[in-house]
This record gives structure tokens, C-alpha cells and sequence, in this order.
């Protein structure tokens, strides 16, 4: 049966105004934008419960082996426009609301994003919950509903600044509190042995406990009726805490305390690098995992009676280590609770989970300090002692007593602050291992996890990252959407995104051409509005758009992109007049934020505004060259900035990046990539060609270059080497010219600056000097190549045409095969 809302848009606009009139309680004769902003997403609401109350009964019928995904972050972005787009209702809204005398695009400008994650980690989750929705996936996402997000990034004087993201502050219409769906969750405490029933078996005293209560938020498929759940837990007080102190007569103070469980689910961390062993992010963690596993262990034994079949039922994806005290609890409720005997609780929980690894340096895996865990967790910590016990006994019977191999597999580190090692702990307890790109797996089994690639190299497989092409081209780029729908005749690459290889067979017809070229410049046209706007910095639509947007790190190589820019500034400041009219004119592009505690990061944001400053007051340099850092990067910025980018830069040290997703993005709008040979630019290069590729999809060799992406820089095997030789003899003039600009105060700040400089003169660990020479000629080989704008656009169109690998639909229906064993779950009906 249809649900019993109706999208006509008379229906639509009368569920508006109810909305305005009795949820946001304004007169439906008078609101503003943000009111009509919140009336229209709770009426959007409204059809998504409906969509997803439909999709839960189905899946509870059907009964069906689910997938969990588990991730401590999600960056979902805004949800109206993609939403509406998903349920297929887009202009029917927009009908209703210019009835109104409102314009969609307007309120939805309105929405602020939920930013709960740091960077391609959190993004990726969002990308794959849509392609679960999309492909009938019978698949939950759980994460932590964090009160305050990624921090709000706020430049002042060129430095940045960090504010708090308090999200929540304006209702969030899209989540449903469920106050019937909480579970406690236990901490501290002690553990003893009891007998129950003739059996020994360990009891847990908490010391303290939280309630967990669950926040769902709908995801809707694209082109079905499917929406899933991603269900969100936030911490509440339980009322089996504190109730002494209540007794004792402490009113004030156990009201105060009892407050403090909603701090459990506070504060997102910001930092995306390193394990700095806090007790409240382990809290967090276990807060998180504790809850999701007692609501997965609900739903399935309302169905079933025993755990026998749990394995065939259930499979748990952990995203990264950060969620892995799932394999403890389960074991831990499987014994402790449920008491099935050891080895058989063991034989499900070796069935139930899939860990993706998104590091790449062994220094970038999760260690959690054992003093820390045990007073937090004193069973559990127990129990991993268990596991590694008779992991390690079963290991010495397979590769005998090579003490240095046992110590380096075992769960727990002995060195100076013993500790459990997360990872570990998790390809030990997963059926199957993955990294997020084919080079970044191969290091997986070569190097990182090569012990356990030897022991088990069945376990290992690679899942290559990929982006939803419903957000990033559909809900981002509605020009290009409806281009590619005209020439490809079908709207249907929506959903099978291989479709868009149809392209290529028109990549040098002159209609498609003038028409792709229009829509880069409408994009381009939005971009500079809000540059100027945001900046005051006004930017020429011919100049070459060129974008650097993610996380600020070293290895990411912001500062190459800096002293590339200062080198080409450079240059042109030494130019005559008639040098100068063959100058291509550039819009370089920096955004992205550095943890607030990683000062090296930070001073590259002040190196990027210092340098910023000088060029765009230089009359000289004019349009030639302009420099823009764009503060606060976020999901909805990258709504404006992917689209509006010709050029786009991935500049990791090769080696470095495990995956890299935006350079995904920026493909599929037809952006030309300048990037090293890391992570997934390497299968990109297969995919549409470029540097030793055999694929060469442009016919006519006119340009130097055959290829579509500009490559440089030194290649994954070569860096060793590399590092050893040292920087003194490799320091290019150009390199040494730049950073001495630096050094004497061209943009001020020179003491400040030195460090910086140091480390590229020093021991240059990230190979700026070395990769300088071989960056600047990619850069002059992407200013000729738009220099000659068919070309250029011809290479455009074959980049978006080559992007389907990068769908996250790809991604996913390789992880429901190949690790989860599960099957789509289609709701029976037109949508
Ligand atoms: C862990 C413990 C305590 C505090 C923070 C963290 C933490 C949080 C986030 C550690 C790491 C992260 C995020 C890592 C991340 O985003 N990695 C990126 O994952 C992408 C998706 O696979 C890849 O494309 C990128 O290459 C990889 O850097």
C-alpha cells in the first residue's frame, strides 16, 4: 500500500503550512525563510517516516541477514535537498514553495550540516549509508550523537581559530528521539567470580551508568521506496545511577552528577590523526558499541530463540578500529549474559565482523593503554586477555616459538605503557580485512599486516573507496545532472553510474562541448559569487579555477601547493608586458582544517592568508593570479567549490594517502585532476588514463600529453630511497628561491615561518624539495593544456564519462557480497 501522504503540490503546500502553523507555531500569514525553512523540512519528514516505517515492517517479514555499519563518525552534510531529490519530489516541492512565494533553493541555504566526523573517513560513511538505501541493502548504520560537531574554523588576522559547532541549537527536524529504545550502559566497577547454577562465571559490578538513548535518522534510497535507519545515541542520565546519593540527602549535588552522563556524547574529537589514550574518547567508544550491540541483540532474538543462527543473521562492519569493543562486548554478553560457553561464543563472534583499515602508518593504529582499559572496562579487558592467550597458543602451534613474530602479532603491547592494539585485536576476531584502495591494501598485506597475511591470507581483500554520485553530482550540480541526462537520454546512470561511459563516444561533438563549457562556467559563476561575498576578493571567470580542499596535513602537501603559488607569483613579478599576456590566469583555491593541538598545520593556513595578502594587492599581478583561502570547509562548501573547479590538486607524498575520496568528487564534475601517484589516484589513472597507462581515450595527440590528469612526483617505491639520499644535494634553485622569500619577510611573520621552511631545507621528510621540479612542470603542462579550451573541455567530459568506478555504489555491493554475504531487501512497490 502507498503511504498516505499525496506529492501533488497543492498537497504539498497545504502539509506547509500546517506545518508552519501548529510544529514551527508560526501564523501560517506570516513567516520568514527560516521558518518556511523548518516547516518544509518536517513536512519532507513526514514522508520519510512513512518510507521508513514501510521499509522496517518489510525487513521485519522478510527477516533477512543484515548489515550494521559501525562508525564513530558521520558526516552527513545538509539532508532537505537530498532528500527530496532521493524520494524523486524535488520539483513538485519547488512548485509548491513558489506558490508560497519561496524559492527552494533559498530556504534550503537555511539548513546548517551535520558535520559529526573530521574528514574521508566520516564523509565515506555518508556516501555508503546512500548507497545502502539506494541498492535495498537490508543495512543499519549506528553512530554517536555528538552535541557539538567538528569544530566551526573561523580565520582572524590569517590565523585559525576554532569555535564550538553547538548544531542542535535550532531543533534538528530530521532526527526522531526514541525514548522507548534505551539501553544502560555500565563503567568502572569491579569484576568477581560467581557461581550461577553449579557454573563459575564473572559477574560485573558497575561503578557507574549511562543510559543510551537512541536518535533515528532516516536515509532515503534513490529510485525506491527503501529508507534506512542511521540511529544516532546520546547520553542520558539512568536512573539506577546515583540513587544513594539521592538517598543520602545530597539533592543539589546527585542532580548536578546525574547531568554529567549527557557528556559521554558531547563533543566530536577533533583530530583525525592520533590515539592520544583519553578516557572520555574510550568512554565514547564503548558508550557507542555498548548500545548498538544490546539493540542488534534485541532485534534478533525478538525473531529467534537461540544464537545459532546469529551469523547467518547478522554481520557487523567496523569502520576503522575505533568501534572494535564490539568483538569484546559480543563475546563478553555472549558468555557473561547469555552464558554460551566459551568456544562456541567464540566460533559466532569469528563470523560476524569485517574491519576496514583506513591508516596507512603503523603510528596511525589505535592503541589503548591496558591501566585505562582495565579501570574503565575491567571485564573486558579480561576477556582480550583471553582472546590473545589462546590466539597466541594457537599461533606458536602454526610458526613455533619466533618470539619477534609473536610479539609483534600479539594483542598486547609490552613496551614502556602496555597497551592493547586495536587492530589486532581486530583482524584477529574479522572473517575478512580490507583496505580502502589497491595500492593501500597491497601495503596492508606487504607491510603493515604482513604477519597476518602470511597466517591468513584468505582474510585479506581490498574495497576501493567511492563517492555517491546522488549527492556529488545530482543534489551539487543540477546543471550538469540535467546536461548528462539530456545527451545520455535516460536519467538512469543515477542509479547505474557506469552508464556515464556513454559520454565518451561525444567528447569532441561541439554541441556537447558549448554546453559543458556553460555549465562549468554557471558553477564557476556561484564559486566566485561567494569568494567575493565571503572574501571580498573578486575573481575573473577565464582564469583557471584551481582547488586544494581537505584536511590540513603535512603529508597532504598544502605547502607544496604554497610554494608552487609563490613561484609562479614570482615569475610573474619578473615578466615584461608582453610575457605577461601569455600568462594563464589562475584562482588558486585552499581550504581545509588543521586539528586545533597541530601547530604545523596551523601555520600553514597562516602561511596560505599571509601569502594571500600580498598577491591580491598586487597591482602587477592583477588577474593573473589570485589566492584565496576559503575558511570553514565543510560538506555544503564542497556543494559549491567541487562544481565551480577546473583544476583540482592531490599533492600526498606517494605513499601517504590510504584512499583519498575527493579527488572522486572533483572527477565526477569534470575536474581535472594534478595530483602524485597515491592512494586512489592510482586507479584512477588506470581507469581514464594518464602517465604509463595504456588507455588513451583523446584520438588526436596534438598536446605533449595523452593523458587526462597532470602527474608528478616521486612514486610509492622510490620514496625510501629518496629519504635516505637526504635533502642537501636535491634542492631545486626554484625551491630555494621560494623559500628565501619566505625567510626574509616578503610576507611577514618571517620568524614565525622558519620552522616551516626548516623542515623543508632540513630533512624534508615529505619530499617537497624532491617532488618540486617534477610539480612545476605538471603545473605548466595543465596551463597549456587550457590554454587550448576544447582540448581542455574534450579532457572534462572524459573524466566525468571515466568516474563510474568511484561510485560508492561499486564500493558497496562489493561489501555486500564479498563480506557481509547479504542480499537487497526491496520494499514491493512504485515508490
Ligand atoms: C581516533 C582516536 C581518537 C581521536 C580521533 C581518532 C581518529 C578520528 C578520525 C582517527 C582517524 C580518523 C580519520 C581518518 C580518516 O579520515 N582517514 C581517511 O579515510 C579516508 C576514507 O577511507 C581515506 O580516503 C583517506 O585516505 C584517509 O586518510
Amino acid at each position: 500500500m502507498d503511504g498516505f501522504l499525496k506529492n501533488d503540490p497543492i498537497s504539498l503546500q497545504k502539509d506547509i503550512l500546517y506545518h508552519v502553523e501548529y510544529t514551527v507555531a508560526r501564523s501560517r500569514f506570516s513567516f520568514d525563510d527560516f521558518e518556511a525553512y523548518q516547516a518544509l523540512a518536517h513536512s519532507v519528514r513526514d514522508r520519510l517516516i512513512e518510507r521508513s516505517h514501510d521499509t522496517q515492517l518489510y525487513f521485519k517479514r522478510k527477516d533477512p541477514k543484515r548489515a550494521y555499519f559501525l562508525s564513530l563518525e558521520f558526516l552527513m552534510g545538509r539532508s532537505l535537498s537530498n532528500s527530496v531529490i532521493n524520494l524523486g519530489i524535488r520539483d513538485q516541492y519547488a512548485d509548491a514553495l513558489s506558490q508560497l512565494g519561496f524559492e527552494f533553493e533559498v530556504l534550503a541555504e537555511q539548513e546548517g550540516d551535520a558535520a559529526l566526523g573530521n574528514g574521508g573517513l566520516a564523509r565515506l560513511s555518508a556516501c555508503q549509508m546512500d548507497s545502502m538505501a539506494t541498492l535495498d541493502y537490508p543495512a543499519w548504520g549506528y553512530g554517536l550523537r555528538y552535541q557539538y560537531g567538528l569544530f566551526r574554523q573561523v580565520i582572524l588576522d590569517g590565523f585559525q581559530h576554532e569555535q564550538p559547532d553547538f548544531w542542535l541549537n535550532f531543533g534538528n527536524p530530521w532526527e526522531t528521539e526514541r525514548v522507548h529504545v534505551t539501553y544502560p550502559v555500565k563503567f568502572y566497577g569491579t569484576v568477581e567470580e560467581e557461581i550461577l547454577n553449579g557454573q563459575k562465571c564473572n559477574a560485573w559490578n558497575p561503578g557507574e551508568v549511562v543510559e543510551a538513548v537512541a536518535y533515528d535518522n532516516p536515509i532515503p534510497g534513490y529510485g525506491t521506496r527503501n529508507t534506512i535507519t542511521l540511529r544516532l545515541w546520546a547520553g542520558k542520565p539512568s536512573d539506577q545511577r546515583d540513587m544513594e546519593a539521592f538517598n543520602t540527602g545530597d539533592y543539589i549535588n546527585a542532580v548536578v552528577s546525574r547531568q554529567k552522563a549527557e557528556n559521554i556524547s558531547s563533543v566530536l574529537y577533533p583530530d583525525d590523526r592520533s590515539y592520544q589514550g583519553k578516557e572520555l574518547r574510550l568512554k565514547q567508544q564503548y558508550f557507542f558499541v555498548s548500545a548498538s550491540m544490546q539493540d542488534i541483540i534485541r532485534r534478533f532474538k525478538d525473531a529467534h530463540s537461540n544464537f545459532d543462527e546469529f551469523p547467518e543473521k547478522v554481520a557487523l562492519q567496523l569502520n576503522d578500529t575505533h568501534p572494535s569493543l564490539a568483538i569484546v562486548e559480543v563475546m563478553r554478553v555472549l558468555v557473561d549474559e547469555e552464558h554460551l560457553d566459551w568456544n562456541k561464543a567464540w566460533d559466532i563472534v569469528c563470523k560476524l565482523f569485517s574491519f576496514t583499515i583506513h591508516a596507512v602508518i603503523a603510528e596511525g593504529l589505535e592503541k589503548i593503554p591496558v591501566d585505562l582499559l582495565g579501570s574503565l572496562l575491567p571485564r573486558h579487558l579480561q576477556i582480550i586477555y583471553d582472546i590473545n592467550f589462546n590466539f597466541v597458543e594457537e599461533l606458536k602451534k602454526r610458526i613455533g616459538l619466533d618470539y619477534d613474530r609473536l610479539s609483534r602479532m600479539s594483542i598486547v603491547e609490552e613496551a614502556a605503557v602496555k597497551s592493547i592494539r586495536m587492530a589486532n585485536l581486530s583482524v584477529v576476531c574479522s572473517h575478512t580485512v580490507n583496505g580502502v584502495s589497491k595500492v593501500h591494501s597491497e601495503l596492508l598485506r606487504t607491510k603493515l599486516f604482513k604477519d597476518f597475511y602470511e597466517l591468513w591470507p584468505e582474510k585479506f581483500q581490498c574495497k576501493t573507496n567511492g563517492v555517491t554520485q546522488r549527492r556529488w553530482i545530482v543534489v551539487s550540480n543540477p546543471s550538469l545532472c540535467a546536461l548528462l541526462s539530456k545527451w545520455l537520454g535516460t536519467e538512469a546512470w543515477i542509479r547505474n553510474v557506469d552508464l556515464l561511459t556513454g559520454l565518451r563516444e561525444y567528447a569532441e561533438d561541439a554541441d556537447l562541448q558549448q554546453e559543458w563549457m556553460m555549465v562549468k562556467k554557471v558553477n564557476k559563476m556561484r564559486l566566485a559569487e561567494y569568494i567575493e561575498a565571503m572574501s571580498g576578493v573578486k575573481v575573473s571567470l577565464d582564469a583557471m579555477f584551481d582547488v586544494q580542499t581537505k584536511r590540513i596535513h603535512e603529508y597532504k602537501r598544502q605547502l607544496l601547493n604554497i610554494l608552487g603559488i609563490i613561484h609562479r607569483y614570482d615569475c610573474i613579478k619578473n615578466m615584461d608586458k608582453s610575457q605577461r599576456s601569455k600568462v594563464v590566469p589562475r584562482v588558486c583555491i585552499i581550504g581545509g582544517k588543521a586539528a586545533p593541538g597541530y601547530e604545523v598545520a596551523k601555520k600553514i593556513i597562516k602561511l596560505c592568508n599571509a601569502v594571500a595578502e600580498k598577491i591580491n594587492n598586487d597591482t602587477d599581478v592583477g588577474d593573473l593570479l589570485k589566492l584565496v583561502f576559503i575558511p570553514d570547509y565543510n560538506v555544503s562548501l564542497a556543494e559549491v567549490v567541487i562544481p565551480g573547479a577546473d583544476l583540482s590538486q592531490h599533492l600526498s607524498t606517494a605513499g601517504h594517502e590510504a584512499s583519498g575520496t575527493g579527488s572522486m568528487k572533483f572527477l565526477m564534475n569534470g575536474c581535472l585532476l594534478l595530483a602524485t601517484e597515491d592512494g586512489s589516484t592510482v586507479e584512477i589513472i588506470e581507469e581514464i588514463g594518464g602517465r604509463e597507462s595504456g588507455k588513451c581515450y583523446l584520438r588526436d595527440n596534438s598536446l605533449r600529453i595523452c593523458f587526462l590528469q597532470f602527474l608528478f612526483g616521486a612514486k610509492i617505491h622510490e620514496v625510501p630511497e629518496l629519504r635516505e639520499k637526504g635533502p642537501a644535494h636535491k634542492l631545486p634553485l626554484q625551491c630555494a628561491r621560494v623559500l628565501g622569500l619566505i625567510r626574509d619577510g616578503h610576507f611577514g611573520f618571517e620568524d614565525y615561518f622558519q620552522s616551516l621552511c626548516d623542515s623543508v631545507e632540513g630533512d624534508d621528510f615529505y619530499l617537497l624539495c624532491s617532488d618540486f621540479g617534477s610539480y612545476l612542470e605538471a603545473q605548466a603542462a595543465a596551463d597549456k593544456a587550457f590554454a587550448d579550451p576544447k582540448k581542455w573541455t574534450q579532457m572534462s567530459i572524459l573524466s566525468t564519462a571515466g568516474s563510474g568506478r568511484f561510485s560508492s555504489d561499486r564500493t558497496i555491493r562489493d561489501y555486500a557480497e564479498k563480506s557481509w554475504g547479504i542480499e537487497p531487501c526491496r520494499f514491493p512497490s512504485e515508490f
